[in-house]
């Protein structure tokens, strides 16, 4: 298969984007690791959902201190205890990911298969740590997993998290290749907006914390790559089957007519 016209690379997010890694993944994680620090707190569905404005895992849990009347006061101590849950975290999350708790989201593989053979180049632009994401794709893809992102930029490659922009610049000028050249895969308002800070193109696959979010400036909104009916702008034909490379084509020649989707 050929290179669609203008359409050079997708840049993809990890969380939420790859694979719903956030409930029964990060969440359960964290959890893990209050117990093994001997803290009581625990993060049910609904307030890990909240959480989740919050990007990046220990600054997240930062936030959640300040309402906690048993976190450690001194600055220095809180932060400390942040760096240990966290780093306890992760690597709880890479035991669930290995066991096999966290799939890929249905059409991913297909599409970054399609990519490939069609010579589209393939990023991923995350706030997650590297090692998380080299778990995943690692249980996934294979050892190999790196020669088929060519770039991949991770929490601890950039200075500030999305919905900075900063992770996509990084990705699109390691990759060489011009924002509006390449088409971002996203989840979350925060990450819509760090792609289109970066000037590039978005298509929003909703994933379960960010089922209902207003989002805005997407090319294109839908229910995942599973599908090819449900999402906005409408694609042709009969909405039968996956989400193609052709799908993305279409949208981003299209991406001059940017809206926002309730
Ligand atoms: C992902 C995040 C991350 C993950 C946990 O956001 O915010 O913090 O929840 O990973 P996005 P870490 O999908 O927008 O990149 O604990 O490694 O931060
Ligand atoms: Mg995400």
């Amino acid at each position: 298969m050929s290179r669609p016209l203008g359409l050079q690379a997708l840049v993809w997010d990890v969380d939420g984007t790859l694979a719903e890694t956030e409930r029964d993944g990060h969440r359960v994680a964290f959890n893990m690791a209050f117990e093994d620090c001997g803290l009581p707190w625990r993060w049910d569905e609904a307030r890990y959902g909240r959480l989740l404005r919050i990007t990046g895992g220990r600054e997240r849990l930062m936030h959640d201190m300040q309402d906690r009347a048993d976190a450690p006061r001194v600055p220095s101590e809180r932060d400390a205890l942040a760096r240990d849950v966290h780093r306890r975290k992760n690597r709880h999350y890479e035991e669930l990911v290995q066991g096999g708790r966290i799939a890929l989201r249905p059409g991913v593989i297909e599409l970054v298969d399609e990519c490939r053979s069609a010579g589209v180049r393939l990023a991923i632009a995350t706030t997650t740590s590297r090692s998380n994401v080299a778990a995943l794709l690692g249980v996934h893809l294979g050892p190999d997993w790196s020669a088929t992102f060519e770039v991949v930029v991770c929490g601890e490659d950039v200075r500030h998290k999305k919905p900075d922009p900063e992770a996509f610049v990084l990705a699109m000028s390691r990759l060489g290749v011009g924002a509006v050249g390449a088409v971002a895969v996203e989840d979350s308002p925060g990450g819509v907006a760090a792609a289109r800070g970066a000037g590039c193109p978005v298509v929003v696959t909703r994933s379960s914390y960010f089922m209902d979010d207003p989002i805005e400036g997407a090319i294109a909104i839908g229910p995942g790559l599973h599908s090819r009916a449900g999402w906005h702008p409408a694609l042709p034909g009969t909405g039968v089957g996956r989400v193609t490379l052709a799908d993305i084509a279409h949208w981003h020649a299209l991406q001059d007519t940017v809206s926002s989707y309730p």
